[in-house]
């Protein structure tokens, strides 16, 4: 049985998060640039859900294994009555509003949509007990997203019930030393059988490292990216621990997808990404693995983060190849889109490059890669994962309609005070939950 497992082969599912019809622009994100920029601003959350469905139907139509993860049902008023603010839902808002402003805009957030942060994931090719592993991200480093890891685990826990395949572990404790983003700062190296994967946890501090941003958060912890390896059973020899460039975290760059990107074996990383960079790039060489380094004279670290080259969506397609999803951002900027060529050209496995219009997510610090999670499965695994949330184009229909008859164009910052709002969101919610069978 696991040597049959062992020699099924894996296909990459694209676990796709779904803007809710909350999506706003708060300015909830100390470090995330696009966050700050945009903070106050009208958001327009139909909008953003197409994106992100369109994305979802542009993979599936490429032959790609596509789900969708489900927006978490905003805003939280029981939040706020738990802080304290009693009464009627309206009096709450207004109390919250004027008392407490950034807790209002953080239980209204749509942050979830955000999947590469709800957890990280070590498929069972990998894992000592060749189960599926999820550790759902605890996301302490920012109030809005702490509220995440509760949903997020019943979701995973009911998506991948069955426990002879999966194991979905709680988040990790709550304390600063184990703060946890997900795959955001996780990268899988691995042919396409899975033989010899090789795991990169990349995180922002520890306490043994003298190294640490002196403007923005470091959001990963060592301790948790260490603690989460364990829970997988992930060898030593199957893993590296890397730090972030302080620097880089001071210039924007938030988690390492906003600097590194990955599939496969290939890896594709700024200059100034890692500390110690020249020798974990030689690492990473000596196991066979293709490195394509971006210097600062192509690409600097303020256009990585304004382009969000980096965030681009790397997918193995059945016509062979790999190909990328970058942001339409990147196509705007002359010397960005000729990068994005350079490289197809250069690299002989991609086979198609591609930009997307994810503007929405764009503006609160989210590019294509942001918004999925790799969930590594194999044949049997994804037969054995809940039916209703995979892709297809029925279900593409289905959710669009939704989102056109239910979803507003715009949002703006007084809305969040609207308890009629409130019950209209949550009700959408509700919907979207019917449509993919879960609770
Ligand atoms: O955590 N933005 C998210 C963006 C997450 C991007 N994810 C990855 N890089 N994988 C964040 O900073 C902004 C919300 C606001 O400002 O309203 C926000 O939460």
């Amino acid at each position: 049985m696991r040597h049959d497992r062992l020699n099924m082969t894996t296909t990459e599912l694209q676990l796709e998060g779904l803007p809710g019809p909350t999506h706003n622009y708060a300015g909830l994100s100390f470090g995330n640039v696009a966050s700050s920029t945009h903070g106050g601003s009208i958001s327009n959350p139909r909008a953003a859900a197409l994106q992100a469905l369109g994305k979802m139907n542009f993979l599936y139509e490429m032959g790609i294994e596509v789900a969708v993860m489900p927006p978490h049902p905003r805003p939280m008023i029981d939040v706020l009555h738990r802080l304290g603010y009693q009464g009627f839902v309206h009096e709450t808002l207004i109390l919250a509003q004027s008392e407490s402003p950034e807790l209002l805009n953080a239980i209204w957030s749509a942050s979830p949509m955000w999947a590469a942060n709800a957890a990280t994931v070590t498929p069972s090719t990998d894992s000592s007990d060749r189960r599926v592993h999820f550790t759902p991200a605890n996301l302490f480093s920012t109030l809005h997203r702490s509220f995440e890891p509760r949903v997020t685990t019943g979701y995973l826990r009911q998506i991948f019930s069955d426990n002879q395949y999966f194991t979905v572990h709680d988040p990790l404790p709550v304390t600063t030393r184990l703060a946890d983003e997900g795959a955001a700062n996780h990268m899988r190296f691995a042919d396409s059988t899975g033989a010899n994967a090789h795991h990169v946890f990349v995180y922002g501090a520890s306490p043994e490292s003298a190294l640490h941003p002196m403007r923005f958060p470091a959001r990963q912890q060592l301790a948790a990216s260490q603690s989460v390896a364990r829970l997988h059973g992930l060898g030593d020899s199957q893993v590296t621990f890397v730090q972030q460039n302080p620097d880089a975290i001071d210039a924007g760059v938030f988690h390492h997808d906003v600097i590194g990107m990955s599939h496969a074996n290939l890896m594709i990383i700024h200059q100034q990404a890692c500390i110690n960079q020249v020798a974990f790039v030689q690492q990473m060489q000596d196991r066979g693995i293709t490195v394509r380094v971006i210097s600062t004279d192509e690409l600097s670290i303020e256009q990585a983060v304004k382009s969000y080259f980096f965030n681009a969506q790397l997918v193995s397609v059945p016509t062979g190849g790999i190909a990328i999803l970058f942001p339409q951002e990147c196509a705007e900027d002359r010397s960005v889109n000729a990068l994005c060529e350079r490289l197809k050209n250069e690299l002989g496995i991609i086979s198609q490059i591609h930009f997307l219009d994810l503007r929405e997510s764009m503006k609160n610090g989210g590019g294509p890669a942001c918004l999925r999670l790799r969930v590594p499965l194999n044949a049997a695994e994804l037969a054995a994962m809940h039916q209703g949330v995979r892709f297809d184009l029925k279900l593409y229909q289905q959710l669009k309609r939704l989102v056109e008859s239910s979803y507003r164009e715009s949002i703006s910052p007084a809305d969040l005070r609207d308890a009629a709002f409130a019950d209209e969101a949550l009700a959408t919610h509700t919907k979207i939950l019917d449509v993919l069978s879960l609770s």
